[in-house]
């Protein structure tokens, strides 16, 4: 048995994942760990996938709603989807079968601001919270739990579940104590006290999860990767954007919007937010700060090479190499780095009061601004909206970033009129594609429709848009922010059609 689990009582309590799997019963809610593709349970779910798989096979009914950080893996999302055993799956996910699943309406999904999520679950509107399923990478003699490689909802399940199942998975690196910062303040209102961080370097709470070792049923010792996905070489679209970013740094420095450290950073997942990084690697600055949900590769090597000072989020999302060189260098990085809770990561009053600069990615941006970061032509999901808007709404200036136009040209990503909303048009401050950037502070709505055909349309697009906005401003029946609402979203449908948005 692992060295890692020091508490008598929780030794005894060692079992297979298929045993403890036995707990989670037909109708349940379940909280998972796991964000972004780490920390998530190894072996539980891919055992009560099994059981799940098992029971419809005898003509059971056995479903479960599901609860995590955000994203999980294929031995977790995929399984439990691809067993049909998931009634409804909150805040976030982005695997292909939960996906599927999702959109072909036999998944209920509840996209929902990942701040948010422990709040509406504490406040009760998903029921009891039944079992807790967590990976942590050490029990301590005392029964307190060394969080993994991230940190979620992990605390909130922990309080919240009437049963626990722990894993304690080897794989994750001892150096890993120490690196947590798990905040115990937090209440509901009307007791809610300020959140006292005013640098992304405090540390406010406590390395460790609580947990009483009563509610504790299962434990299952695991030795398995996080789904550390392949990194992949940033393409020309993702410098080119990363490039117009770093420039309006220098430009914002120089209007002494941003001193010489800029604001904290937050950068979304993907290529484009390591070409970010990577931009600001080759760049003047250092000693920047990151206030931020995931730390990826660029994120790193922007720590190694003192561009960055620190970075705070709440989990991390690795490439295989990348988590193979922080496993070896833990201790390197542990003054460098704070994984709190998603909570507190993404708390909207320390996005307002550090004053982040927040980068996320999107799908569409209208001529007025508002983006729309999640649903494939107004109907599929795609991913979720993530933590994009806890950060974007309080931020000091929101970026929002995509190549202007997917599926090889025939999507353009700047529409007339966005199919889904998540951001507004009042929480949009800059768009940024490989065409350009498109200022959008202290514009009016006519004014910004301008600025972004100019700046960020791709040229196969840019008069067809052009047109769209000429005639809105004759025809429209106001003139505040003008439309054809015949005709605003026949973009998308002539895409459903024809497979192509542009004109014949
Ligand atoms: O599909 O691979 O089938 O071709 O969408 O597009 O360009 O690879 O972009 O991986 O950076 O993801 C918004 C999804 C962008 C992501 C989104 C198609 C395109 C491709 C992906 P294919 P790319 P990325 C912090 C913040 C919300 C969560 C968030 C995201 C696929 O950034 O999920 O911000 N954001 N979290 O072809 C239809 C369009 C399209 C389109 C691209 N306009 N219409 N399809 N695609 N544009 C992190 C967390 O919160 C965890």
């Amino acid at each position: 048995m692992s060295s890692r689990i020091q508490h008598a009582g929780l030794r005894a309590k060692v079992m297979s994942a298929q045993e403890a799997a036995a707990f989670i019963r037909p109708g349940t809610t379940v909280g998972m760990s796991g964000f972004t593709g780490s920390g998530y349970p190894k072996a539980v779910p891919l055992a009560l996938a099994e059981r799940i798989s098992a029971a419809h096979a005898r003509g059971e009914d056995f479903r479960i709603d599901l609860h995590t950080g955000a994203s999980t893996s294929s031995e977790m999302d995929g399984a439990l989807a691809e067993s049909g055993g998931v009634a409804l799956r909150t805040p976030f996910q982005s695997d292909p079968t939960m996906r599927a699943k999702i959109n072909a309406g036999e998944v209920e999904y509840i996209d929902t601001h990942l701040s948010h999520l422990a709040q509406t679950v504490w406040n009760g509107f998903y029921g009891p919270m039944h079992t807790a399923v967590v990976e942590v990478s050490a029990i301590r003699e005392d029964g307190t739990l060394v969080p993994s490689s991230s940190v979620g909802n992990n605390k909130s399940w922990l309080d919240l579940a009437d049963e626990v199942i722990l894993e304690v998975n080897s794989w994750q690196s001892e150096e890993l104590e120490g690196l947590h910062d798990v905040y115990y303040g937090t209440a509901l209102p009307p007791h809610r006290q300020p959140v006292m961080i005013t640098d992304p370097a405090d540390r406010i709470g406590q390395p460790y999860f609580e947990c009483d070792p009563a509610k504790v049923v299962a434990v299952v010792e695991t030795h398995a990767p996080d789904r550390n996905s392949p990194f992949k070489p940033a393409d020309e679209d993702s410098i080119a954007i990363a490039q117009h970013l770093v420039e309006f740094f220098e430009h914002e420095v120089a209007a002494g919007r941003y001193d010489e450290r800029l604001l904290p950073l937050q950068s979304g997942v993907g290529n484009i937010a390591n070409a970010v990084m990577a931009e600001l690697v080759k760049s003047r600055f250092r000693g920047l700060t990151a206030f931020t949900e995931v730390v990826q590769d660029g994120m790193l090597d922007a720590l190694d090479s003192g561009t960055l000072s620190m970075a705070s989020a709440t989990a991390f999302s690795l490439s295989t190499e990348a988590a193979e060189r922080f496993n070896a260098n833990v201790a390197q990085y542990k003054d460098k780095l704070i994984l709190r809770t998603q909570e507190i990561s993404n708390h909207p009053e320390l996005v307002r009061r550090l004053g982040i600069l927040a980068m996320n990615g999107m799908l569409e941006a209208d001529l007025y601004g508002n983006v729309n970061s999640t649903h494939l032509m107004g109907t599929k999901m795609m991913n979720g909206l993530g933590g994009s808007g806890d950060f974007a709404r309080n931020a000091f200036t929101s970026f929002f970033l995509t190549p202007s136009a997917a599926k090889g040209g025939d999507i353009s990503c700047i529409v007339p009129m966005v199919s889904h909303v998540d951001h507004t048009e009042h929480d949009v401050h800059v768009l940024v594609t490989e065409q350009g950037l498109a200022d959008l502070r202290g514009l009016s709505p006519k004014q910004r429709a301008r600025k972004i055909i100019a700046k960020c349309a791709h040229p196969d697009y840019r008069d067809q848009l052009q047109d769209y906005s000429d005639r809105a401003l004759k025809e429209s029946s106001g003139l505040h922010t003008p439309h054809l609402l015949g005709e605003a979203l026949s973009w998308h449908q002539r895409y459903l059609d024809t497979g192509s948005m542009k004109q014949a």
